[in-house]
C-alpha cells in the first residue's frame, strides 16, 4: 500500500482524512505547524503552504485549508477560521449571529497533493447554516453547522456521518478518485526513490 503523509497541526483532520482513505493508501500524520501566507483565498493559502513545505518534506504529501463562510458575516471567519476560533469559539459567533435570521453558511476544503514536483489541488464544499444554538459532539464549528440533508443535526451530532455531507468528506473523495486512478504515479516516484535516483 502507497504511503502518503498529511501536514497538519490538527489531529481531528487527520484522523478523519484517515477513516475516509486507509482502504487505499496508509496515512501518516506529519504534524507540523506550517507557513501560512495571509490571503482571502483558501486554495492560495494551500498551495503556497505546499510548495512551502514541499522546501523541507520531499516525501508525497497532501495539507488541506478549510474555512467556515458565513453568509450574513460576509463570508467571515473563511481563511480566518483557525484564528477565530480559537478566538471567539463557538459562543462569540452564536453572540455575532445572534438575532440575525440570515444563518447561511458554506464549509469549504482545500487539498494541496504535493507529487512528483507538482501541486495538485482537491475541493469540497457543503451548504449549510448556522444553529440557532450549540449542539453537541465534534471539534471545532462541529457543535454549530448544520449541513443541507442531514435533518437539522450538525455536524457534531453526526459522528462518523459526518463524512457523507461534509466539505473534508467531498474534497477526500476527489482525492480518492485521483488515487484510483493513479495509485502508481505515487508508487513510482516516492522521494526516497528519487534521492537513489531510479
Ligand atoms: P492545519 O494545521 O491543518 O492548518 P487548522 O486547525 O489550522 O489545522 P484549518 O486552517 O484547515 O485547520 O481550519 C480552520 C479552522 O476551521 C479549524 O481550526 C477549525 O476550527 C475549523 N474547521 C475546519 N474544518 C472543520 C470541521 O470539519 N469541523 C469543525 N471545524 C472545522
Amino acid at each position: 500500500m502507497i504511503t502518503l503523509y498529511f501536514a497538519s497541526s490538527n489531529k481531528h483532520k487527520f484522523l478523519e482524512f484517515r477513516r475516509m482513505l486507509e482502504d487505499l493508501v496508509n496515512l501518516r500524520w506529519l504534524q507540523v505547524e506550517y507557513l501560512e501566507p495571509q490571503s482571502d483565498d483558501l486554495a492560495e493559502v494551500a498551495i503556497t503552504s505546499a510548495l512551502w513545505l514541499s522546501k523541507y518534506f520531499p516525501e508525497p504529501f497532501f495539507l488541506e485549508d478549510a474555512g467556515l463562510f458565513i453568509k450574513a458575516l460576509d463570508g467571515f471567519p473563511g481563511p480566518y477560521s483557525s484564528y477565530i476560533f480559537n478566538s471567539l469559539r463557538n459562543d462569540g459567533i452564536l453572540k455575532l449571529m445572534s438575532g440575525i435570521e440570515e444563518r447561511k453558511a458554506v464549509f469549504s476544503s482545500i487539498i494541496a497533493l504535493y507529487v512528483r514536483n507538482s501541486i495538485i489541488t482537491f475541493e469540497g464544499r457543503v451548504a449549510g447554516y448556522i444553529a440557532e444554538e450549540k449542539k453537541r459532539g465534534g471539534w471545532g464549528f462541529d457543535p454549530i453547522f448544520i449541513p443541507e440533508g442531514s435533518n437539522g443535526l450538525a455536524f457534531g451530532e453526526l459522528g462518523e456521518d459526518k463524512d457523507r455531507f461534509s466539505h473534508r468528506g467531498r474534497s477526500a473523495g476527489e482525492l480518492r478518485k485521483f488515487l484510483m486512478a493513479k495509485g502508481n504515479y505515487l508508487k513510482t516516484m516516492s522521494g526516497s526513490q528519487r534521492e537513489k535516483g531510479e
